[in-house]
């Protein structure tokens, strides 16, 4: 563990991040139409439990409240995202007046509290008919995407700070589509390479309609970039097996946003499982548009080597399915248990890997600038006797990745802002409500919030631009 006494400048940014259906409930009130979160975790066997975002943590009536937790925190900015089928239910036609209120008035109490508000318009709650019409896998999803976001830039206007575009589009189409572990819960593979490249285009037409409508307007995407390690570096076949997995899982995405262009080793690596005919002429001058700012989330790294094609394949990375991988063309590659500690996720914990993340990227794109949209952790949190969280992994963790993104400044990464995830215990995907990530607990019998230790001692750093102690836990901190 780290000691340095390291600070971070007055101009970065602290914030924490959110999702609207982890945590927004009222899935049925104000307008809101159905999204295919709805649809997968009403699904048996789908979500643990059976839980479902119906409720979540019923932030739809006690936002308020949430954001006089964001305000106590000292934050400078919140990410949040946008319920899609709330402001626009059948993913097309005009606003639901009811569902932009709700926005605008959680925007404003934002800035009421001098706070800027990061907002997501898409982290993976689709509307519904869309995905009947063929989902991310038919390209008329890209343009209703970007007809959503020019009619939310509108709307909103100013009162967005930052405007992120799509949240982690790995997720949406390899776990969507491939593993089927989240919504829609598909498993074809062909089909996941075609939403990889309508969420790519979705972004870019997206970017184009925002900036049509708020010319000034600052404009990322978010993307959960993996940090894949050989399990023998002296392997050429387990130094390939790197090379196939950051293809599908980066540099789908990293090369057409910034760079106009597919990999051609995902391309080949691919190629018996599609032609790429669903790219057209022309759609990677619309993908890659200037970026304002690159949202990257990180958690943990991920650990191949080569398969040899005998006997049982490892397929133990963070998103296993027990049937089918997310990872796409990868079938001779193996993912490997990590050593070492891990969160309740079952995720290792390798701050090392945030630095090496950050200082690539910043080699790979200089002139790009990024913010750490999301970093947390779940661990199994206990209400102690005295009516606590004392929640010291949760505090380790934050600890040792704040240092790391400070260590990756100092490299030269133009970093500019950290967000933790996630501000509250939350709806975990298909992990249900069994996995707590937030600084602040939710009883979900009560919705009842309270600060864990995590919370206080982020407090301390948001304050100081001082990175404290693990121990350094000041219930009763006076800025
Ligand atoms: C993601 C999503 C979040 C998750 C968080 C923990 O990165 O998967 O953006 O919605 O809840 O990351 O898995």
């Amino acid at each position: 563990m780290t000691t340095t006494r390291r600070t971070f400048p007055p101009d970065f940014t602290w914030g924490s991040a959110t999702a609207a259906y982890q945590i927004e409930g009222a899935a049925q009130e104000g307008g809101r139409g159905p999204s295919i979160w709805d649809t997968f975790s009403h699904t048996a066997g789908k979500v643990d439990g059976g839980d479902t975002g119906d409720v979540a943590c019923d932030h739809y009536h006690r936002w308020r409240e949430d954001v006089d937790h964001l305000s106590e925190l000292g934050l400078g900015a919140y990410r949040l995202s946008i319920s899609w089928p709330r402001v626009q239910p059948g993913g097309t036609g005009p606003l639901n007046p009811e569902g932009v209120g709700f926005y605008r008035d959680l925007l404003a109490e934002l800035h009421r509290a001098g706070i800027s508000p990061v907002v997501t318009l898409y982290h993976w709650d689709l509307p519904q008919e869309l995905e009947d019409a063929g989902g991310w896998a038919n390209r008329d999803t890209a343009v209703r995407f970007a007809e959503y976001a020019g009619l939310m830039a509108r709307a909103l206007g100013d009162a967005v700070a930052v405007w992120t575009t799509l949240n982690e589009p790995w997720c949406s189409a390899y776990l969507g589509y491939a593993s089927g572990v989240h919504a829609p819960g598909r498993t074809d593979p062909a089909a996941a390479l075609a939403a990889v490249h309508h969420l790519n285009l979705a972004h870019g037409l997206a970017v184009t309609a925002i900036r049509a409508q708020l010319p000034g307007a600052k404009v990322s995407i978010t993307l959960n970039l993996h940090v894949v390690r050989p399990q023998d570096p002296a392997s050429a076949a387990d130094r390939d097996a790197v090379r196939q997995v950051d293809a599908v899982g980066n540099r789908a995405f990293l090369e057409p946003l910034l760079e106009g262009r597919y990999p051609e080793d995902l391309v080949a690596d691919t190629a018996a499982i599609s032609d790429w005919a669903f790219v057209r002429e022309g759609d990677l001058a619309l993908i890659q548009q200037p970026l304002d700012v690159l949202g990257v989330n990180y958690y943990a790294t991920t650990l191949v080597r080569r398969f040899a094609g005998s006997g049982e394949r490892v397929l133990a990375d963070s998103h296993a399915s027990t049937t089918h991988s997310p990872w796409v063309g990868c079938a001779d590659v193996e993912f490997l248990p990590q050593t070492g500690p891990t969160t309740a996720m079952g995720w290792n914990i390798d701050p090392d890997g945030l630095v090496e993340l950050l200082t690539s990227l910043a080699a790979a794109y200089p002139d790009v600038p990024m913010m750490v949209t999301e970093n947390g952790a779940a661990f199994d949190d206990v209400v102690s006797g005295d009516g606590r969280v004392h929640d010291r992994e949760r505090v380790e963790y934050l600890h040792d990745h704040v240092h790391a993104v400070a260590r990756a400044r100092e490299l030269g990464a133009d970093v500019r802002g950290y967000f933790a995830w996630s501000l509250m215990d939350n709806f975990e995907w298909s992990y249900g409500f069994s996995k707590r990530f937030g600084l602040v607990r939710v009883d979900y019998d009560t919705l009842e919030r309270c600060w864990k230790d995590s919370a206080f001692w982020y407090r301390a750093l948001v304050q100081t631009g001082q990175i404290p102690d693990v121990d350094d836990i000041e219930y009763a901190f006076e800025a």
